[in-house]
């Protein structure tokens, strides 16, 4: 036991990352984090022991069955494996599966609880459209955001559906023209850390990330005074498409 937990260090050294769904850095991801490891630990579970009655199966020395045994073996593992484990095992992840999804909505908050910021994210072929309808600021494949202040992100697309996703944060959320989505983002500390669009949208897909900054409360409060005071200019250019490409080589 001691070696496979040796062994599997490097493994599980994999899941850290600025953009590692197992390397949660708020409350919605840290739910779905938990989720996916009692999954691998429910399924891992499942494939021994399916593949230790397979064994036992092998080892086992025939014997003759009368056609009435045979048939009621048959109905037993129909019963037992093609009813009872699938539908235990799915009422099982529903169980949990359920209630998680409905606390990653973006409910009411309760009296007293910090205002959630309002940040509109555009996806387009492919970029990220970042803007803050507080001080007009509009920035490009970069996201900043307060440590503890949760913020709602409506999502929205100019053209084809993409998908936005901070795995550090949270789940994905379609970005489907003619819709807005909104996702609650919520990061626990300051820090770095990245999304992608999750959705094949076109030829510069994989290329389509958002740079995500965490600052301190206050840092970030100072940051939104600033751009209110700088008279909403765009911070950054936006790039066009056709040269998107070639600006991120
Ligand atoms: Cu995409």
């Amino acid at each position: 036991m001691a070696g496979l937990v040796a062994a599997s260090a490097p493994l599980l050294g994999g899941c850290e990352g600025v953009q590692s769904t197992l390397h949660p850095a708020g409350p919605a991801a840290r739910a779905i984090s938990w989720l996916w490891w009692g999954m691998f630990a429910a399924f891992t579970a499942i494939s021994i022991g399916v593949v230790a009655l397979w064994l036992h199966a092998q080892r086992r020395r025939a014997r003759d069955w009368s056609e009435e045994e045979a048939r009621r073996a048959g109905r037993r593992f129909v019963v037992a494996g093609g009813l009872l484990l699938p539908g235990i095992s799915v009422a099982v992840i529903l169980a949990f599966g359920i209630p998680i999804g409905n606390r990653l909505l973006p409910q009411p908050l309760a009296a007293g609880a910090p205002e959630p910021l309002r940040i509109v994210v555009t996806a387009r072929q492919w970029q990220w459209e970042v803007r803050y309808p507080e001080t007009g600021e509009v920035l490009f494949d970069e996201l900043h955001l307060p440590a503890g202040r949760p913020a709602d992100v409506q999502v929205r697309s100019e053209d084809v559906i993409h998908s936005f996703w901070v795995p550090r944060l949270h789940g994905k959320i379609d970005a489907v023209p003619g819709r807005t989505h909104v996702v609650r983002l919520l990061a626990e500390a300051p820090g770095e850390m990245g999304g992608q669009c999750a959705e094949f949208c076109g030829r510069d897909h994989a290329h389509m990330v958002l740079a995500v900054r965490v600052h301190p409360a206050e840092v970030f409060e100072r940051r939104l005074a600033e751009a209110a005071a700088a008279g909403r200019p765009p911070r950054q250019a936006a790039v066009p498409a056709e040269t998107a490409t070639e600006v991120r080589q």
